[in-house]
């Protein structure tokens, strides 16, 4: 993989100097940092190692610029509260740019902009950018040091916070630089500023961002450059701009998979252990499934990961995951006792910064879901006064893209297999997405085409992990819309070409699944969700060892009346049938917004999936 690290030209001579002056003995990284300092001009430079005594002074000065407030070394040790600039609360898709060499190669769902353009006008940015701040380099490996093919990134960031977090969400450090430096290895390199240069005796506001916020990936390049933006997904470079965007490009090239997929491991009273992945929007579900406590007697659920998976072919050819992170960015409203008690147990254990929520009176954090009834006050994520009475006239206390940040090794349940750098191969992926209509609480693909085709056509109503409206239905092809870093139609073929390459019966079964389909009578959820999701996912382990019976509908196989175990759930008959129900009259409502939705990608839309499309319509229409 190409990256900035060449290192010809460069005599040992020039690599002492460089070892004295920044800490490498990587020619072209110490070049980079050089030209980047020289750009933005910092007022100093300080390389991460991620020692402890590193997070404690970097952890100390975020609390002495009121960035920070430290929580209650009994309730959350070593651990942090923190609000954002009001206006930098989520990623910002119309300022997310793939800057392919050609516009094709970007695709219609990707904004564009030629490279040379975008370079020029971000160096512009960039310019005199970190005055008065520390630049940060952060050397960072997604997935795991001792991988075949280790994924380096070196992150430079002019935001404490951004460091902070990262030490939490990927693997950071001495470690990975020296073998960075030991293999000559190439790396991403991830450029962030928050766009906001300090004058001298200027005073730093506890949140610096800028209005103008560009998130900038160059696919062949291997690069990033983010400007403006403090909040985690535009500034934490390795999550969803390398590991989706800049991954999904490589893994292209190079025949595997990057997708935005939590990973789980399942055993079932008889003992067998099953491996699911599944790909559900930004807040749709992903951490609260992969950290599901399994309602139904017998059953194990471990996590291995929440959020992103690669995915390659082992030698059995079967498809194998890694979760590539080190860490959890999870929503927090909704989290509780009740819902995710695994979550809470992670944070409860400290370590964590929270962003965005609301800080009790005695030093703790709370979120709307976190307990039924809220606390007499709160200070809420806009630093104002909070009452119940507040939330009763709709005031939310915490903002409802408020995300906790920590070790994904302090959960509870995760999976031995997360230590392991080859992963686990996958037996089922879910599709799923929020629909309060037509799409029922689980269904099976017929075989990996048509999988690939529920997977393209996903639909999903929109959420506050990105800003715009909420609450808007699209579609969000395998739940990667905002993440793939090419063009969609052919990522789409990617996905049909994976299949070909594989032996068919090797290949992860598909499903469809919706835990938020609602009653139209009174608009309540039809399904509890959350632990009670382990029925569905005893019926997708059953159909994969034969032992559930379907039945065969326009959109595939739903559990019949019996299959479902449904046992002890305070659920009618009649309320699991709506759930679980296809409805021919939806589904030939939705066929013209996916006939909408291809036309979008032209002769770039594989045939394969046209075809699809016109089975559905001619069973819709037979139905
Ligand atoms: P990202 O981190 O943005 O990629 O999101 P995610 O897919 O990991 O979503 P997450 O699990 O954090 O869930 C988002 C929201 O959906 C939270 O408010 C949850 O409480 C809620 N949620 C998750 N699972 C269920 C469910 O089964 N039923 C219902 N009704 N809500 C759910
Ligand atoms: C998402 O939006 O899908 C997230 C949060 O997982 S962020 O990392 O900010 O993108
Ligand atoms: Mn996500």
């Amino acid at each position: 993989m190409p990256g900035g690290t060449a290192r010809e030209g460069m005599g040992p001579e020039l690599t002492t100097t460089h070892e004295k002056q920044t800490h490498t003995t990587h020619a072209g990284l110490a070049a980079w940092v050089e030209q980047v300092a020289e750009l933005t001009q910092p007022r100093d430079i300080r390389w991460i190692t991620g020692s402890p005594e590193e997070w404690t002074e970097l952890t100390d000065q975020l609390v002495d610029a009121g960035t920070f407030v430290r929580l209650d070394e009994s309730k959350k040790p070593n651990s942090f509260y923190c609000a954002s600039d009001p206006t930098d609360v989520a990623r910002v898709e119309d300022r997310t740019f793939i800057c392919s060499v050609e516009e094709k190669d970007a695709g219609p769902t990707n904004n564009w902009m030629a490279p040379d353009e975008m370079k020029a006008r971000m160096t512009e940015l960039y310019r005199g950018s970190m005055r008065g701040r520390t630049m940060y380099v952060i050397p960072f490996v997604m997935g795991h040091l001792d991988a075949k093919a280790p994924m380096f990134g070196v992150e430079i960031t002019d935001s404490a916070y951004v460091v902070v977090s990262m030490l939490v969400m990927a693997r950071c450090g001495d470690e990975v630089l020296r073998k960075i430096e030991e293999t000559d290895a190439s790396y991403v390199p991830a450029l962030h500023s928050v766009g906001a240069p300090l004058a001298e005796d200027e005073t730093d506001v506890r949140w610096p961002c800028s209005d103008t916020k560009y998130i900038v990936h160059f696919p062949e390049e291997r690069a990033i450059w983010s400007y403006g933006s403090g909040y985690g997904g535009n500034a934490l470079l390795g999550k969803k701009c390398y590991a989706l965007r800049i991954a999904s490009a490589v893994a292209r090239d190079e025949g595997w998979m990057a997708e935005h997929m939590l990973i789980l491991k399942l055993t079932s009273p008889k003992g067998s252990v099953r491996y699911i992945a599944a790909a559900f929007p930004s807040a749709c579900g992903k951490t609260n499934l992969a950290m599901i406590t399994p309602t139904i007697p017998g059953w194990k659920a471990e996590m291995v990961g929440d959020d992103i998976a690669w995915m390659r072919f082992g030698e059995d050819g079967r498809l194998y995951a890694v979760n590539p992170e080190f860490g959890l960015f999870g929503v927090a409203p909704g989290t509780g006792e009740s819902t995710n008690p695994n979550a809470m147990a992670t944070i409860d254990r400290g370590n964590s910064v929270f962003t965005n929520v609301a800080l009790t009176d005695d030093g703790d954090v709370w979120w709307e879901g976190m307990t039924d009834e809220p606390p007499a006050h709160l200070t809420d994520w806009l630093g104002n006064d909070w009452t119940p009475a507040d939330g009763e006239a709709g005031t939310k206390a915490a903002h409802p893209n408020s995300r906790f940040c920590t070790p994904a090794k302090q959960c509870p349940m995760i999976a031995p297999e997360y230590d392991s750098p080859d992963g686990v191969p996958i037996d089922a992926i879910l599709f799923g997405g929020r629909r309060k209509t037509t799409v029922p609480l689980v269904y099976e693909s017929r075989d990996w085409t048509h999988g690939t085709f529920i997977g393209a056509t996903l639909s999903s109503e929109t959420t506050a992990a990105a800003t715009g409206a909420v609450g808007v239905v699209r579609r969000d092809p395998m739940a990667m819309l905002p993440f793939i870093g090419y063009h969609a139609g052919d990522y789409m073929n990617h996905w049909l070409e994976i299949g070909k390459s594989a032996d068919a019966s090797r290949l992860p079964r598909i499903f469809g699944v919706n835990w938020f389909r609602r009653d139209d009578e009174d608009g309540s959820f039809l399904w509890p969700g959350f632990g009670e999701n382990s029925r569905v996912l005893k019926w997708v382990v059953e159909r994969l060892e034969g032992d559930a019976d379907a039945v065969e509908t326009a959109i595939g196989f739903v559990p019949t009346a019996d299959s479902l175990d449904v046992d002890g759930l305070d659920l009618t008959r009649e309320q699991v049938a709506k759930a679980i129900r296809v409805d021919d009259a939806d589904w030939e409502a939705e066929l013209p917004l996916i006939q909408e939705w291809f036309d979008r990608f032209g002769e770039q839309l594989p045939a394969e999936l046209w075809a699809q499309f016109d089975a559905l319509k001619a069973r819709v229409s037979a139905g």
